[in-house]
């Protein structure tokens, strides 16, 4: 599919401009006006930021709006503010606190509503169950949640008194989540008993119970009850929510801790090239302001706008556009427990037929999911509200942007293609709705402040269509400050290939109208159904199997996933490679790491493709992998016969 979706693309000729009544209600109304912005934005950018800035409600004015040193950024110094209070309370002093912030959607039981009002006075109760706790600013807790409104409360009651959280995706096992709480050594989890999903519960906090046997940090653990299942409660260490929280010591009063621009607010891991991820870190001020801004303008919110992210919040578009850049703009956003097809592949449609969504916001994978379906879901459900459709995670084949357009957009929707990473904090390519004419597959344009551009293995720049990395050529607020205590992988893995320029390991090309195109990873990270992973994590868990010597994994093309995990494994001697025993190593891989890490197929294999000094080669099993004839110059390898016995075995 990879070579199919670039003809594809390169064959892309249509385009799609903003019907004139989008336009004129949207913030940005034409291209002339988009590109004014822009030009201004990158001649004078502290100008730019300083006037959104104050926009914000601060509680110091900052001197400064940046500052660098080397490959560091700080911005807005000496300002000091609260992101809680800037996406609750800021809004209750605009007479909005009736206006409803959350809706969420449970995956069976009755919708819950929050207003402004209401979720405020939410975050400042659990903002003082953790003071009551002993929790200070600066201390870290790791949230490993469903997605339920504890989480958002439990978010923001972190921001609010400056404790720095570190989100798991649920979907992670008990390693992984335990590897997290190790890097950032936080003090406490806020877990639940479990989480619906398709009508299973998975047993959440049984996960965290495993995870925190080698984490000494953790002294306490909070539990939401969601599910009603048995689990062990350990005096001492595990607190119920629902008793903590109706405690009388508990008021319903907590002042906002006023924060430095620069304090850290949380730490998302993410993979990278090694099998340890790396602890993103976003700071308050800079990091508000680029969700509050990027959020403004690229879903062009309106105050009677129903919005919704399906991300999880455990990842960062759920951080970014499900709570905090929706929040500070005082949106209505809608926060959705269970799975896209459950219990009917129509559930999405029906969501946004029920709350009457105008903004929807979603993955290619999601997308390509739902219309293998078939268009008699959608068609069964009345989708007339929505205005503004929105995709992120990996690129979109031009099919199915056609469909999303035609079939849910009733070809009046706008599509927001974004392009953004963990550690951009939020968007940086995108179209602005109201005034970007669209080519499907394509991110279109660099949002205001952001100088994006494609360059050469030699750092010159690419020419239209030629293809090279793509980079980052001055810095912005949303952007990560560093690695959580590893300032030298984050100068290395941004800035070290090409001095002073933010490299995003992304390969894109743009086209002769200088429209972004983004082809996909250059590093050993896989987008697998948009979830990120790294190929060195999964390999780690395939060797931690005990009947496992060695494992290389590549990613190959998949019509839904848009990539699946494909693993080669050298079995120890004596052990013969069953289908029994791949079974049990896949589960192995989902126990220890998570499901969305499970390899799809596992070859056995006598030997690997490795050169002289050792190293696997993975662009020769990539294209094993991939049904390749030819795999390319194998002439550095130390046994190149290998290759033979490998393409013979390949699974289909
Ligand atoms: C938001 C998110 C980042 C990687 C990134 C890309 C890929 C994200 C798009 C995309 C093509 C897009 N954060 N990616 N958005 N590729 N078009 N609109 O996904 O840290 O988990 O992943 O995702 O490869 O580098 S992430």
């Amino acid at each position: 599919m990879e070579k199919d979706y670039i003809t594809s693309i390169l064959k892309e000729k249509r385009i799609f401009k903003p019907s004139k009544s989008f336009s004129k209600n949207a913030s940005i109304k034409s291209m002339g006006q988009y590109k004014k912005i822009y030009k201004e934005s990158i001649k004078n950018p502290n100008k730019f930021w300083a006037e959104k800035a104050s926009e914000l409600e601060w509680f110091k004015k900052w001197k400064t709006v940046l500052r660098k040193k080397g490959n560091f950024f700080k911005y807005f110094e000496h300002g000091k503010l609260n992101v809680a209070f800037n996406c609750l309370d800021r809004h209750i002093k605009a007479g909005k606190g009736n206006k409803i912030a959350l809706i969420w959607e449970p995956e069976k039981g009755a919708t819950k509503r929050y207003t402004y009002s209401q979720l405020h006075k939410e975050v400042s109760r659990f903002s003082n169950v953790l003071k009551y706790r002993g929790l200070r600013k600066g201390d870290r807790v790791c949230i490993y949640m469903p997605m339920i409104p504890e989480l958002a409360i439990s978010m923001l009651a972190c921001a609010r008194i400056g404790l720095i959280h570190s989100i798991v995706f649920g979907g992670f096992s008990s390693d992984s989540l335990r590897d997290r709480i190790k890097d950032c050594k936080a003090k406490m989890v806020i877990t639940s008993d479990g989480s619906f999903r398709n009508n299973k519960i998975i047993p959440l906090k049984n996960t965290v119970d495993d995870a925190v046997k080698k984490c000494p940090s953790v002294k306490q653990i909070i539990v939401v009850k969601r599910c009603k299942n048995k689990i062990k409660m350990k005096k001492k260490r595990d607190i119920w929510w629902h008793k903590e929280i109706t405690k009388k010591e508990i008021k319903d009063k907590c002042e906002a801790e006023s924060m430095d621009s620069e304090d850290p607010l949380f730490i998302l891991h993410t993979s990278g090239t090694t099998g340890k991820p790396k602890g993103i870190l976003h700071t308050q001020a800079g990091y508000l302001l680029y969700v509050y801004q990027t959020f403004k303008w690229v879903f062009d919110i309106q105050d009677k706008d129903i919005y919704w992210c399906t991300a999880d919040i455990g990842w960062i578009t759920g951080h970014s556009y499900i709570i905090y850049g929706p929040l500070a703009n005082a949106a209505t956003t809608l926060m959705y427990e269970g799975a896209p097809m459950y219990p009917k592949p129509n559930r999405f449609w029906e969501i946004i037929q029920k709350h009457k969504v105008t903004i929807f916001y979603t993955a290619p994978t999601a997308i390509r999911a739902l219309m293998k379906q078939g268009d008699k879901w959608p068609k069964s459900c009345n989708l007339k509200s929505l205005r503004l459709l929105g995709t992120v995670g990996e690129p979109i084949n031009p099919e199915a942007w056609i469909w999303y357009h035609k079939i849910i957009g009733n070809k009046k929707c706008p599509i927001v293609d974004t392009w953004w990473q963990t550690e951009t904090g939020g968007i940086l390519i995108t179209p602005l709705p109201g005034a970007t004419p669209l080519k499907p597959g394509s991110a279109t344009f660099p949002f205001p402040g952001i100088v994006a551009d494609i360059v050469k293995e030699n750092g010159k720049k690419a020419k239209p269509n030629e293809g090279g990395f793509l980079v980052i050529k001055n810095p912005w607020p949303g952007m990560l400050r560093t690695v959580w205590g590893d300032d030298e992988r984050y100068k290395k893995t941004y800035f070290g290939k090409y001095k002073r320029i933010y490299l995003a390991g992304d390969s894109a090309r743009y086209d002769k109208d200088g429209y972004f195109w983004i082809m996909g990873r250059t590093d050993d990270v896989m987008k697998i159904s948009g979830h990120r992973i790294g190929t060195a994590e999964v390999e780690s868990h395939l060797v931690s199997h005990k009947a496992v010597a060695e494992a290389a994994v590549v990613p190959v093309p998949d019509k839904i996933k848009g990539w699946a995990i494909y693993a080669f494994v050298t079995l120890k001697k004596g052990i013969t490679g069953t289908d029994e025993l791949r079974k049990k190593i896949i589960k192995h891989v989902a126990d220890h790491m998570g499901h969305i890490a499970k390899p799809e197929k596992i070859q056995f294999a006598d030997d690997l493709p490795k050169t002289r000094s050792g190293k696997i080669m993975r662009r020769i099993l990539k294209a094993i992998a991939e049904g390749e004839e030819d795999v390319g110059n194998i002439t550095t390898l130390a046994d190149p016969s290998v290759v033979v016995n490998l393409k013979k075995d390949r699974i289909k």
